[in-house]
This record gives C-alpha cells, sequence and structure tokens, in this order.
C-alpha cells in the first residue's frame, strides 16, 4: 500500500497541479497524453520516496549488488505495472474515475519501451521485476536507445518498419543523472612505458575517441515492499573540450561532428534476434554501456570500501548472453591500469566477479569478431585478451599435452576471429543454460569441451516470467478470481498456485475460470476489430502462436496445416470441424527476407481463408499487428491454445510458453526448452505433444539431414499444400513463394533441404491438432486442462529463477526497507 502517502483527495490534487503546472491547462482541457504524464508525475513522485528510502537501506546494510548487464531491456508500460507494485492501483482507479478519467485508456497513452527483441530483453525485465520484490540489491545495465525495437505495419500482408520515437513526448519515468557520467574511449594505441618508481611496465592508451555516457535511471518497484530499485541506461554525448575563443567555423563544425558521432551509438537497437551480426556500429554499443557500467559500479564500491581486492564480495556482474562480455577484459584493464592492481591480484578478482548466461545453440547467434575490427576500435581491451587467451591456451595445453585439436576449438582467438563465448566461459566462474535442456545440450555437445575441461562452472537456471504483469496485470480478472479461491500469496510466491488443483473437479469454479478466458476472448476480438478490422468469434478455440518470426519457431508449420485444414474443409463440406482462430503476431528482423516472406504468406492465406464463404467461417487466420508488450498481456490471457512448435533443439527455452500456462491455455508443443519441464509439471495428458525429438534432430543433423523429398512424393495432402504455395492459390503472383516452397524441398538452389524439419514433424503436428479439437470439443475435459496449467505453473515465475541464482551465483544478502516518516 501507499499508506500514509496514498490519500485520493491529495492524489486527486496533485494530478490537477501537475495539468496546470506542466500545460498550463485545467483538468477538463487536457488531452489524454497530458493526463498521462500528469499522471505519472504524481506516480514517480510516491516511487522517488521509495527510492531514496530504498538507497538508505543499502547504504546501512552494505549488500553485496547484482549488475545485470543486457544490450536489452524490454520493459514494457510502467504506470500500470507501477502502481500495481505500489499496492495503489485500485485506489488510484477509483480516483481517476472521480475526476472522469478511465484508466485503461490512459495507460494506453503510454509509449510502450522496447528496448529489446524477444525472449532475451524480456527475461531481463522479468528478473529485474523478481529482484525489486525478493528485496536483492540490484541494477540493470543498459543502453538508452533513442529508437527501440521498431513499430510494425503490415501494409498490403507485408511488414513495414516504422522507428519507434518512444522519447518523443518525453518519458516520465526516468530520471537524467549528469552527474554520474562517464568517459568511454575508442580507437587509438598502447604505447608501453617503463615505470621507474614500480619497476613495471605501465600501458597507456592514447590518440583514442572519448563519448561521454550519460546515465538515465529507471524506477523498478517492487512488489508492496518499499524496495526501488535501479535500470540504468546509458545516453552518449560528445565531450565539449574545446573553449569560447576556438569556436571559429572550423571548431563548431567539428563540435556538432563529434556530438553526431556520439549519438550514433545509443541511435538504435539492432533488430536481430538469434543472428550475430558483425557491424562496428554494434560493437561499440556493447563497449559503450559495459565500460560506463563498470566504471560506475566501482566508483560505487570504492565510495564505501578501500580494499579494491575485496570487489568480488559486494559486487557480480552477470552477461546476459555474449553481448556484453566485453565486460571481463574491461575489468581487468580497470584494476590494472587504473587501480594499480598486477594481473595475478586483477584475473584473481575478475574471475569471482563475472558470471555468464547462454541463450542460444544456433551457430548463427554466436558472437565472432574479426580481430582487424575488435583491435583498432578496442586496443587495450584487445591486447587484454590476447594475454587472456595465451595464459589460457598454456592451461589447455598443460592439461591434454600435444591435443591442438583442443585449442582449436577452444582458444578464444582462433582463425582471425575472437570468439566471445570462449571468453566469457574462461574467466567466468558460471555458465548457465536457460532450461534444462537446453543446459544439457550446451554441456554434451556444443561446449562440451568446455564442460569436461571446467564442469564446476556449469549451471542450469530455468528461465521464469513475472506473474505480476502477465497476470496481476494483465489478466486482472481472472487473478481476482484466483485471490478470491486461494488468497493474495500468489502474488509473490507462486508455488501457491497449486492450491487450486482442489478446483479440478469442481463444476462452479471450471465454469468461472472458463467465463473468464471467454470475457479475455471478447476483449481480444474487440482488439483484433479495431486494430486488425477482422471479426472474430470468441466462441472459436483461440489457437495463438505469437513470438519473434524465425524459421527454427515454424510458424511457416503452423500456417502450412492452416492450409490443409482449408484443403480438407473445402473437400468435405460435411465434415465436423470446431470453429477456429488461428492467431498470430510476430515481427521479422528487418534483413531476414525469408522470415518476412512468412508474414506475407500467413497474410495471404488469410485473405484468402477469411473470404471463401464455402468454409463457413470454421478458419480465421489473424496476423495481429506490431506484437510487443502491451497487446502481449492481452493476448496470453485470451488464448485457448499455446503453440510452441520449434524444431526440437532449438528453442533454449521460451517464456511464451509460460506466459499462456499461467493464463490456462496447455501448450501444443515440440519437447523443445522449458517445454519439457512444463509437462512435466502438468502432465503429459494436459498438453499435447508432438514431433521429434532433440536426440533424432541432432542425430540427423550429425549425419547429413534428412529427405524431405520422400514424404512429398509419398504424401498427396502435403505435396497439394506445398503446391498451393507455387500455383496462385494464394497470391496471383507465382513467384511470390518460390523461396519458402524451395527451402523445403532437395530443389537446385537450396543447401539444406528443410533445415528445420517442417514437413518430418507435419503428419505428427496434424495429429496433434486433432487432440487438441478432440479435447476441446468435451467442455469440461477442457476446463481442467486449462485450470490445471494454470495451477501448475508455480515453477515458472521469474521470482523462483531468482532465487536461484541468489542461492547457487551471486549468493546476494536479502535486504528489508522501511519507509522514512
Ligand atoms: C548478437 C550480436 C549482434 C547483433 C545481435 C545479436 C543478438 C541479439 C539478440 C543475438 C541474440 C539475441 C536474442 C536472443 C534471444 O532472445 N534468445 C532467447 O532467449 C530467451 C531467454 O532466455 C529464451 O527463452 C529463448 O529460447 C531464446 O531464443
Amino acid at each position: 500500500m501507499i499508506d500514509k502517502q496514498f490519500d485520493k483527495e491529495t492524489f486527486k490534487k496533485s494530478v490537477k497541479d501537475n495539468v496546470k503546472f506542466l500545460y498550463r491547462r485545467k483538468l477538463e482541457e487536457a488531452t489524454q497524453e497530458q493526463l498521462f504524464q500528469a499522471v505519472s508525475y504524481t506516480v514517480k513522485d510516491v516511487i522517488i520516496d521509495n527510492w531514496l528510502d530504498t538507497q538508505n537501506a543499502y547504504e546501512k546494510q552494505d549488500p553485496k549488488i547484482v549488475y545485470y548487464m543486457s544490450m536489452e531491456f524490454l520493459m514494457g508500460r510502467a504506470l500500470g505495472n507501477n502502481l500495481l507494485n505500489l499496492g495503489a492501483y485500485g485506489e488510484v482507479k477509483e480516483a481517476l474515475e472521480e475526476l472522469g478519467i478511465d484508466i485503461n485508456a490512459l495507460e494506453d497513452q503510454e509509449p510502450d519501451p522496447a528496448l529489446g527483441n524477444g525472449g532475451l530483453g524480456r527475461l531481463a525485465a522479468c528478473f529485474l521485476d523478481s529482484l525489486a520484490t525478493l528485496g536483492y540489491s540490484a541494477y540493470g545495465c543498459g543502453i538508452r536507445y533513442r529508437y527501440g525495437m521498431f513499430k510494425q505495419e503490415i501494409r498490403d500482408g507485408y511488414q513495414v518498419e516504422v522507428p519507434d520515437a518512444w522519447l518523443e513526448e518525453g518519458y516520465p519515468f526516468e530520471l537524467r543523472r549528469p552527474e554520474y557520467a562517464k568517459e568511454v574511449h575508442f580507437g587509438g594505441y598502447v604505447r608501453v612505458e617503463y615505470d621507474q618508481a614500480t619497476g613495471q611496465n605501465k600501458f597507456v592508451h592514447e590518440g583514442y575517441q572519448a563519448v561521454k555516457a550519460i546515465p538515465y535511471d529507471m524506477p523498478i518497484v517492487g512488489y508492496e515492499n518499499n524496495v526501488v530499485n535501479t535500470l540504468r541506461i546509458w545516453d552518449a554525448a560528445a565531450i565539449e573540450e574545446f573553449g569560447f575563443d576556438s569556436f571559429d567555423k572550423g571548431d563548431y563544425k567539428k563540435a556538432v561532428e563529434q556530438e553526431n558521432l556520439a549519438k550514433d551509438i545509443v541511435n538504435v537497437l539492432y533488430p536481430n534476434d538469434n543472428k550475430m551480426s558483425g557491424k562496428e556500429l554494434r560493437l561499440k554499443q556493447q563497449y559503450f554501456f559495459v565500460s560506463a557500467s563498470i566504471q560506475a559500479a566501482i566508483e560505487k564500491y570504492k565510495k564505501t570500501h578501500n580494499d579494491i581486492k575485496k570487489l568480488h564480495e559486494k559486487v557480480v556482474f552477470q552477461m546476459n548472453d555474449t553481448h556484453p562480455t566485453m565486460a571481463v577484459a574491461e575489468l581487468m584493464r580497470l584494476l590494472m591500469d587504473q587501480e594499480g592492481l598486477g594481473w595475478d591480484d586483477a584475473w584473481a578478482v575478475t574471475t569471482k566477479c563475472v558470471a555468464y548466461t547462454n541463450h542460444t545453440i544456433m551457430a548463427e547467434a554466436l558472437e565472432k569478431w574479426p580481430i582487424e575490427l575488435f583491435s583498432r576500435l578496442l586496443p587495450r581491451v584487445y591486447q587484454i585478451i590476447e594475454e587472456i587467451n595465451r595464459r589460457f591456451i598454456i592451461e589447455v595445453q598443460n592439461k591434454y599435452p600435444g591435443n591442438y585439436e583442443k585449442i582449436k576449438k577452444m582458444a578464444i582467438i582462433y582463425d582471425g576471429q575472437v570468439k566471445m563465448a570462449h571468453l566469457a566461459i574462461v574467466a567466468g566462474f558460471s555458465v548457465n543454460g536457460v532450461a534444462r535442456l537446453h543446459t544439457e545440450i550446451l554441456e554434451k555437445q556444443e561446449l562440451k569441451d568446455f564442460y569436461e575441461m571446467m564442469p564446476e562452472k556449469f549451471n542450469n537456471k530455468t528461465n521464469g516470467i513475472t506473474q505480476r504483469r502477465f497476470l496481476l496485470h494483465g489478466n486482472q480478472n481472472l487473478a481476482a478470481w484466483i485471490t478470491d479461491h486461494i488468497g493474495p500469496d500468489w502474488i509473490t510466491d507462486l508455488s501457491q498456485i497449486s492450491k487450486l488443483k482442489v478446483y479440478a473437479d469442481d463444476e462452479k469454479a471450471l465454469q468461472e475460470f472458463m467465463n473468464i478466458k471467454f470475457q479475455n476472448k471478447q476483449r481480444l476480438a474487440k482488439y483484433i476489430l479495431e486494430h486488425n478490422g477482422v471479426e472474430v468469434d470468441p466462441h472459436s478455440i483461440f489457437d495463438v502462436q505469437v513470438k519473434r518470426l524465425h524459421e527454427y519457431k515454424r510458424q511457416l508449420l503452423n500456417i502450412l496445416h492452416v492450409i490443409y485444414l482449408y484443403n480438407q474443409i473445402k473437400l468435405h463440406p460435411e465434415m465436423e470441424f470446431y470453429p477456429r482462430t488461428f492467431i498470430f503476431g510476430a515481427k521479422a528482423s528487418a534483413a531476414y527476407e525469408r522470415a518476412k516472406k512468412i508474414i506475407k504468406l500467413i497474410n495471404c492465406v488469410a485473405d484468402v481463408v477469411n473470404n471463401d464463404p464455402s468454409i463457413g467461417g470454421k478458419i480465421k487466420v489473424v496476423f495481429i499487428e506490431n506484437y510487443r508488450v502491451s497487446n502481449a498481456e492481452l493476448i496470453f490471457a485470451a488464448a485457448d491454445v499455446s503453440e510452441q512448435i520449434s524444431t526440437a533443439s532449438k528453442e533454449a527455452s521460451g517464456t511464451g510458453n509460460m506466459k499462456f500456462m499461467l493464463n490456462g491455455a496447455p501448450t501444443l508443443g515440440t519437447m523443445d526448452g522449458a517445454n519439457v519441464e512444463i509437462v512435466e509439471e502438468v502432465g503429459q495428458e494436459n498438453a499435447f505433444i508432438f514431433g521429434m525429438s532433440a536426440d533424432q534432430i541432432i542425430n540427423y543433423e550429425n549425419h547429413g539431414g534428412y529427405d524431405p523429398d520422400f514424404i512429398y512424393n509419398t504424401d498427396a495432402e502435403i505435396r497439394q499444400v506445398l503446391m498451393q504455395l507455387i500455383n496462385g492459390t494464394f497470391s496471383s503472383d507465382t513467384e511470390l513463394f518460390r523461396d519458402i516452397y524451395d527451402s523445403l524441398l532437395n530443389t537446385k538452389n537450396c543447401s539444406r533441404a528443410d533445415q528445420y524439419f517442417i514437413l518430418g514433424d507435419f503428419r505428427s503436428y496434424a495429429e496433434a491438432q486433432k487432440r487438441v479439437e478432440a479435447a476441446y470439443k468435451d467442455e469440461k475435459k477442457w476446463a481442467k486442462m486449462a485450470l490445471l496449467n494454470t495451477a501448475c505453473s508455480g515453477k515458472f515465475s521469474s521470482d523462483r529463477t531468482i532465487q536461484e541464482y541468489v542461492d547457487d551465483i551471486w549468493h546476494l544478502d536479502k535486504v528489508t526497507v522501511t519507509k522514512s516518516e
């Protein structure tokens, strides 16, 4: 509760005052946008008191701090979430009503901060929520991109990327902290200098370009515990070093150029998901925020501690994938060149401070940087990596004398490239995967050599999600119903949700549970009508696949199956068929041509199917434009079926799968990523599992693939579906989907036919879909299944995940914050 601070009348007055001071208007004259700003400033005011109290508590209790280093934080909107976590949502809603303001409309005014692509970025956001709620001292460290993830518009069925200027109107929940600015250096060269005093060599970095990093802090509000942690994201600016007298034309031009060069660094998030792009600017971004963040961490530590050799007792850096891995070398650099430690002391500290999380085994996502680029941009950091590599290779040689294969496979620098994962593993004291199956694959396949040499570093941390955003906020009706039945403890301890299991055979409870689902489906249907102009029937099965578009996630399998069903219905109009709405939402990386074609295909199929009167509306296909955190909340709440159909072994974990489960949608999926653990929790009988196993897929891959042509030649129905891609059924341009068609078969210009086993898994998928339909027709059975999915989702809270990170990796101290008067 905001308790003392929250008083409805004070709140209302504050909103009115803000409208007056900010916009010189009366409440009745204010636009929705202005009201949003005014309310947000009032809320921020409350938060700031807790923020100060939290900083005071931390200063007194001196807990160990985790710095969660991530290129991405996919935060989603803050207003509603902050109000909920402050315990003030209900009261504020009422106060606003009294002012004639609808809280939902107000929440809709907020830009959806999308400083991330997908899974990895949203995981970081969930982790911050859990860290604050559990009372751990944590900073998120990242970049304040001027443009986050692009806005997706669908024009003529094609994805069009539109820049998302989320900062344009000013973002009320950030605080600029120029007093904590840091300098970051790029380029130049390293000069070795003999230091008479110490008798040691000194490394002097000269001729560099300096950029100023300016932090903006965003509050991370814990759930009803007075804790407010900080997400610190860095903006870039030029360093003003010219005097007034030198303000001639040339210098002015130079100054503007410098400013632009700096601004470039933070201009835009790379919209790639699970794919490495070896661009210089990306490397700059990485070093920029890593260097600034570590400098700030060291400075903070030194304010209250004097022995830098004990840094690891108070500080741990968690690297979210390899993107911030130069943290290893940057920490070494600062400890040696700035703090004066020798190599061995610096290494001892560094290797106790850094830990690494792996999020993928996909070869194209592994970060490798050309030596030429790396050493030119970061000469001193590169020099340090060379030395780490030199010493590591000696270790490998000692352990495996004469085995040069090992060096080839494990070296940090090899074949002209710096391998960031190897650097992270060698220096990190912990290496974790994000679901049990994923960690096993890392240990047995991808990182086998490292696991053999240093098994003690490896551990699993199955991902989780915050129930506060994805149930309490996103599905308020269900949340209230759950609290009515089992009390509110699930909000901070999701394992409690298993208490719902006693209602699995309670007809009244099941009825209520499904009524809420129906209301949520109506809400989504309304959204779809307003945003897509498509009418969907909330009585139909809402079958949903929302996630980034990627071939391994197999949206193509889904839409090919839709085509197959369409053919079936047309061929057998009398056939019994439960009406189904296939809902897609996905952004494709702007440069990923095939993924964008798949979006076009989905929209073309939708056009044909939705407008064919002969199938009597039995199938509808909807592509929801601009899938993002804010509409995701509506979508999960309204889903009947959760499509998690990646090629086994390819999806490290998945987290959407957990959000569906929490909201009572059974999984239709492969035994991949965290699906394995979902099935373990909910039981085989409450999920629809199909397809080849990870072992089978990996086995095929190790033996040169499989033969989709055999399926094409022997299965007429599958062949018909493929033919329809190129015979004008869905586009008068018969070449439009040629590339997709070719990718599935051993045609002339295809290197690996059907890499993702779409035809291989097709029949098994279609059969699983039949089971879905049969189960859904049995209303009671379905209701039970849905409720059990919610009831068994306890494991998948990010609170559980974070507690495991704390226990096994970070060893943080729990802090309590009491309110000051
Ligand atoms: C790397 C270098 C250069 C440019 C871009 C990138 C880059 C950016 C983003 C590489 C990968 C990503 C994103 C990866 C990602 O989101 N992975 C997902 O992480 C989730 C959280 O652990 C998992 O649940 C998903 O299975 C995994 O795909």
